[in-house]
């Protein structure tokens, strides 16, 4: 028995290690400039736990193996172990673990904690059940001023956009998110009623939304196209249904894209929604 739940157990290490190596369900291609490193972490932590992942279960195949009942009379004997060797794998261990993290930081507060250069192209983000909704500046480039007691769903007013404001003239809320090409992005993400999240996987980019909190954060995506965007957060009875695009444009198609009033804009949105196709999966 004890040799055949061995040999289970490194059956199932190699399956395991094979699901990962063979790459056959992966991340789509990156289409952001952090994308790369964030990759290079990604692969670096799983090499790493992958082999002491491996190491354990390979050990724990050889326990059973070795130490299996056996009919020869032979009694167990008590160990207590080692307080020495316990020392050094837990020190080990920390010192991987807090290395990873300390590794991987750099990248994550990059996004997060240091302010966008200036010149960003900025989008407002206001996530409801069951809704995104993107606020645009329009040709002034300046956000209308918004207020919770503006917020009317049945007019449409889904961000609170407050109409005698003069920036709000030409400012533009739709469902879907066109940012340009190479150039950085600040989102201001914020939530009218639960935890979001904000989701683009070929992005490499997940954050929450949390209602309370507008919570700035930043990327440069470089590749045209259109992408799905999800909401990662389980968010009420039909949060299957919240998704929308994100459109990746070339600089001038987004800059005329910017310019036009809030029905155009949502005309054309829909027309680009058409144009570009999703990247194929693979
Ligand atoms: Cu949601």
């Amino acid at each position: 028995m004890g040799r055949a739940l061995a040999v289970v157990i490194w059956i199932l290490t190699i399956l395991s290690v094979f699901i990962f190596a063979c790459k056959k369900w992966w991340f789509p291609p990156s289409i952001s400039e952090h994308g790369p490193a964030l990759d290079r972490q990604f692969m670096l932590t799983i090499i790493i736990v992958g082999l002491a992942f491996s190491a354990a279960q390979i050990g724990l195949g050889y326990m059973l193996w070795k130490y299996r009942a056996t009919n020869d009379g032979t009694r167990a004997t008590y160990s207590h172990g080692s307080n020495r060797l316990e020392v050094l794998w837990t020190v080990i261990t920390a010192v991987i673990f807090i290395g990873l993290g300390v590794m991987g930081q750099s990248v994550w507060a990059s996004l997060r904690l240091n302010a966008a250069p200036p010149g960003s192209n900025q989008v407002e983000v206001v996530a409801q059940q069951f809704q995104w909704n993107f606020h645009y500046a329009g040709k002034d480039n300046l956000f209308g001023r918004t207020e919770p007691k503006f917020i009317n769903d049945s007019s449409l007013n889904f961000v609170g956009l407050d109409e005698s404001d003069p920036n709000a003239k030409d400012d533009s809320v739709v469902t879907a998110l066109a940012i340009p090409v190479n150039r950085p992005t600040e989102l201001i993400l914020r939530s009218k009623d639960v935890i979001h999240s904000f989701w683009v996987p070929p992005l490499r980019f997940k954050q929450d939304l949390v209602p309370g909190m507008a919570i700035r954060v930043h990327f440069t995506p470089n590749r045209v196209g259109k992408y799905e965007l999800a909401c990662a957060e389980l968010c009420g009875q039909l949060h299957f249904k919240m998704k929308s695009y994100m459109l990746v444009l070339p600089e001038e198609e987004h800059k005329a894209l910017m310019a036009l009033s809030q029905e155009q804009f949502q005309a054309k949105m829909k027309e680009l929604l058409d144009k570009y196709p999703l990247p194929e999966t693979h």
